[in-house]
Parts: C-alpha cells; sequence; structure tokens
C-alpha cells in the first residue's frame, strides 16, 4: 500500500468518528500523493505524514459558567496546537453548538497549510467549544468568555499561540477574553488578534477575510481572461465573512444577489443593501427576516431541508461563506446548469468533495477556503507584527500588504500547480505549496 493510503487509515482508525477531520485529512494527503511518492523513503522514515496528521496537542476542558438565571451551565472548551514547524500557533475560536473535537481538529489541520500559504511566521491551530452565544445576553457571554479563559490562559501567549475569532467569536467576545488575559496574566500582549482598535486591533482585521477573498479571486479571474466587473455573485452566510466579501464585491462592479443564515435566505436581485445587514447582522444580531422587511426587493426564503437555497439563484460566481459541507453535488449541479464559472471558498471546507470535484470536471474554476480566506489570518499575523512593535499602521498599509499577500497566494498555487502537472487545479496546488514549507522545516528541526 502506499505511504499515504496508509496514513489515510490510520487516522479513520485512530481517530474515529471524526468525518470532517477525515475529509480535510483525505484532501490533502490526495493531492500530495504525487510530491510524497518523489520523496516516499525519507518522508517514511521520518514518520513525517504522521507527525503532519497529529496534533502537537490537544486541550480538553470544562468551561462552567453561571447564566442569568443563577443557574451553572457546563460547556466544553477546546485547543488544539496542531503544528508549530513554522510560527507559533495561530487560528481562531469557534463559539458554536456544533463545535466537537472533530471539527476542531479539522479546521486545526486546514490551518497548518492556510498559515504557511500566506507567507508569514504562524503555525496552525484551532479551538472553540460548543456555547451558544445566540440569544445570550453581553453579561452571559462575558460569563463564558472569561471561564474559557482562565483555563486557556495557562497555554497560550503571544509568542506561542495566539487565537482569533471564528464563528460565534467577533470583537465583543475577543475583548472580554482579552481582558480577562491580561487581569490573570498581567501582561498587555498580542496574544489575541481581532481585538479593538483602541486596545491593539489592527484596521482591516475586521474587512480582511472577505476583502481578501475578493482580491483573490479577482486575480483568479484576471489570470483566466476574466473581468469581476458586472459579473452576478451568490454568497452564503451574513457574518464577519458573508459581509465583507459582499462589500469588496461591490466596490469591485459586482451585484451580490443573495445572503443567508442558518435559519433562512435572501433573494435581493437588485443588489445586496450592505449598509442595512450590517446593521442587521452587526448592531442587532438579529435575522434576515428583518433585512427582507426593511428592503422591497428582498425576497426572503426560509431554509427547507434538501433545497439548494442560495446555489439555486443564477450567478456567475459563487462564494460560500458560512459553514463546513454546506455546497453539496446537488449544489454543484445547480451552479453548473446556471452558468456559474468560479468558485471561491470564504468558510473552510464549505464545498464538499463530491462537489468540488463535479466543478472542476466541469470548468469551473475553483479556488479552495485554505487560500482563498487566507486574507483573515494574515492580517492578523499583521496585527501581531504591529503589537510587537507597538506601532499601528494605517488602514491603506495594512489593506495593501493585504492584497500583496492574496495575490502573491494565488500565484504560489497556481505555479505549483503546473509545476506539478495539474494546471488549473488550484486545490492541489494549495495544498502542495502549503505543505512543501512546513515539510521543510519539520525536517529541518530534527524528530519533535
Ligand atoms: P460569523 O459567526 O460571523 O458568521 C457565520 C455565518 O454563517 C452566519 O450567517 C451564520 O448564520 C452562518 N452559519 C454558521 N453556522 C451555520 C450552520 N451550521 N448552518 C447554516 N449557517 C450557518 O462567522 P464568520 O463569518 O467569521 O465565519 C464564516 C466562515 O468563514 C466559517 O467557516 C469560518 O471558519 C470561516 N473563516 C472565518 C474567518 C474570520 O476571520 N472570521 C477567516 C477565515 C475563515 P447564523 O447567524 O444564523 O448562525
Ligand atoms: O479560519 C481562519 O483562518 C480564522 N478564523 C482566522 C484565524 C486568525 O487567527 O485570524
Amino acid at each position: 500500500m502506499s505511504y499515504v493510503d496508509e496514513v489515510f487509515d490510520l487516522v479513520v482508525a485512530k481517530n474515529p468518528a471524526q468525518p470532517e477531520f477525515h475529509q480535510a485529512v483525505k484532501e490533502v494527503l490526495e493531492s500530495l500523493r504525487v510530491v510524497i511518492e518523489a520523496n516516499e523513503e525519507q518522508y517514511r522514515k521520518d514518520a513525517l505524514l504522521e507527525r503532519l496528521v497529529t496534533p502537537e496537542r490537544q486541550l480538553l476542558f470544562r468551561v462552567p459558567w453561571v447564566d442569568d438565571k443563577g443557574q451553572v451551565q457546563v460547556n466544553n472548551g477546546f485547543r488544539v496546537q496542531f503544528n508549530s514547524a513554522i510560527g507559533p500557533y495561530k487560528g481562531g475560536l469557534r463559539l458554536h453548538p456544533s463545535v466537537n473535537l472533530g471539527i476542531i481538529k479539522f479546521l486545526g489541520f486546514e490551518q497548518i497549510f492556510k498559515n504557511s500559504l500566506t507567507g508569514l511566521p504562524i503555525g496552525g491551530g484551532k479551538g472553540g467549544s460548543d456555547f451558544d452565544p445566540k440569544g445570550k445576553s453581553d453579561r452571559e457571554v462575558m460569563a463564558f468568555c472569561q471561564s474559557f479563559i482562565t483555563e486557556l490562559h495557562k497555554y497560550i501567549g503571544a509568542d506561542t499561540d495566539v487565537p482569533a475569532g471564528d464563528i460565534g467569536t467577533g470583537a465583543r467576545e475577543i475583548g472580554y477574553m482579552y481582558g480577562q488575559y491580561k487581569r490573570l496574566t498581567g501582561l498587555y500582549e498580542g496574544v489575541l488578534t481581532g481585538k479593538g482598535l483602541s486596545y491593539g486591533g489592527s484596521l482591516a482585521r475586521t474587512e480582511a477575510t472577505g476583502y481578501g477573498l475578493l482580491y483573490l479571486t479577482e486575480e483568479m479571474l484576471k489570470c483566466n481572461g476574466k473581468d469581476i466587473a458586472g459579473k452576478i455573485v451568490a454568497i452564503s452566510g451574513s457574518g464577519n465573512v458573508a459581509i465583507y466579501a459582499a462589500q469588496k464585491a461591490q466596490q469591485l462592479g459586482a451585484k451580490v444577489v443573495t445572503v443567508s443564515d442558518s435559519t433562512g435566505w435572501v433573494y435581493d436581485p437588485e443588489g445586496i443593501d450592505v449598509d442595512l445587514l450590517k446593521e442587521v447582522k452587526e448592531v442587532k444580531r438579529a435575522r434576515l427576516t428583518e433585512y427582507a422587511a426593511a428592503r422591497k426587493s428582498a425576497e426572503y426564503h426560509e431554509k427547507k431541508n434538501g433545497e439548494h437555497g442560495v446555489w439555486n439563484i443564477k450567478c456567475d460566481i459563487a462564494l460560500p461563506c458560512a459553514t463546513q459541507n454546506e455546497l453539496d453535488l446537488e449544489d454543484a449541479k445547480a451552479l453548473v446548469a446556471n452558468g456559474c464559472f468560479a468558485v471561491a471558498e470564504g468558510a473552510n471546507m464549505p464545498t464538499t468533495m463530491e462537489a468540488t470535484e463535479y466543478l472542476q470536471k466541469n470548468g469551473v474554476l475553483f479556488c479552495p477556503g485554505k487560500a482563498a480566506n487566507a486574507g483573515g489570518v494574515a492580517t492578523s499575523a499583521l496585527e501581531m507584527s504591529q503589537n510587537s512593535e507597538r506601532l499601528s499602521w494605517t488602514f491603506e498599509e495594512v489593506d495593501s500588504k493585504l492584497k500583496g499577500i492574496m495575490v502573491n497566494i494565488f500565484h504560489n498555487l497556481d505555479d505549483a500547480a503546473k509545476k506539478y502537472g495539474m494546471a488549473g487545479n488550484y486545490v492541489a496546488g494549495a495544498n502542495i505549496a502549503g505543505f512543501l514549507k512546513v515539510a521543510d522545516a519539520m525536517t529541518a528541526q530534527g524528530i519533535v
């Protein structure tokens, strides 16, 4: 059996009931096959792949907190410190009831390659909890965040592990966590990114993932003889990534006609009103029904099982920005049938493997999340730099660095795909380019 197949079987056997982790590993290992086979003896002897798929450290902890009725609640806390070959562990914290160890491991594994692609010195990690911030008061969210950091603070630090936002973790949660970290340690250091601007946050970090997604998409289209201006864009999600993806797409002259949340979706043929969306989602923390109620041109659809939702709408470009496995084979068929020619992932692993293959086989330009959404973590690394030098850069400075990083990422994966005989396969290109740097650093640092 080939080394790649052996390691994949090992991952399934050693990590039962973690389908998302298996899926992420399979996608990466499949596209590394050609690279591994060229140097199989050495990689096998060093157990490089076994080390790559095994987190350096996994922290599982209890998070007790008191709700507004005086009742004690208990959640599960997670931090997976996956790989520190090229820098301190870096990656977000997801707060969502669906969070479990397998989800955090898939996200942490993806983060290794994503962070490598940014060209910046950051290793891979991810964390979170099955706590659901929806419907909780600010005080309850603060109580949870303080308890979460009371345990986690022992294992993180500006030069060891630097968490940030993800689903359910935004500026409010990062603020509460930062305050508690500072209180416990006495350190005013860049231990978290996505901080508020008044206490060490970076300009453009809020916008970075969505803007970066569009900078990369623009470059991918340009290199394939296409232009984003005048195109119809379908977006899923209506959180941090979706909102700023919509804003930048519109600035580049495209028309964004959809957004969604976990209970429904909106079709707005006149183009999403981003200011209204921000008011509904960022300020009121309300449902999309409120967007539709305030906007004549918008149709609201309740989410129903088995329906294609936003992917049924005719579009040129699709940007999934909500969550994993939200775009399946049926959705991919609907997109192709409607003439969609490009898909770039704002979320982590939103497209199933079958859907990805179908899109690629049908000539759709497809950029995976670990490249397309790397602008968020890249700008987090820029926030770390600013914290280290105790300076803040202007919005334009950060934004132009972000753009340069995204353009560079696209060319790195394009070049890697071409070099290994898979021109146009940006999934393979991203995995190979991300892997080679980490593998080189792991090899140089010996058996650790
Ligand atoms: P937010 O919490 O701001 O928004 C998440 C959005 O996705 C919301 O609209 C939410 O709807 C929807 N959503 C979440 N879970 C589900 C679900 N199970 N089913 C349907 N809809 C769902 O998160 P972000 O925008 O930050 O994150 C979105 C994606 O982007 C995630 O995959 C994340 O890992 C990825 N990402 C985020 C980065 C960042 O910097 N924030 C960087 C790189 C990737 P509702 O409000 O109803 O829950
Ligand atoms: O998935 C991701 O890259 C993020 N949630 C952002 C991580 C970060 O450290 O900014």
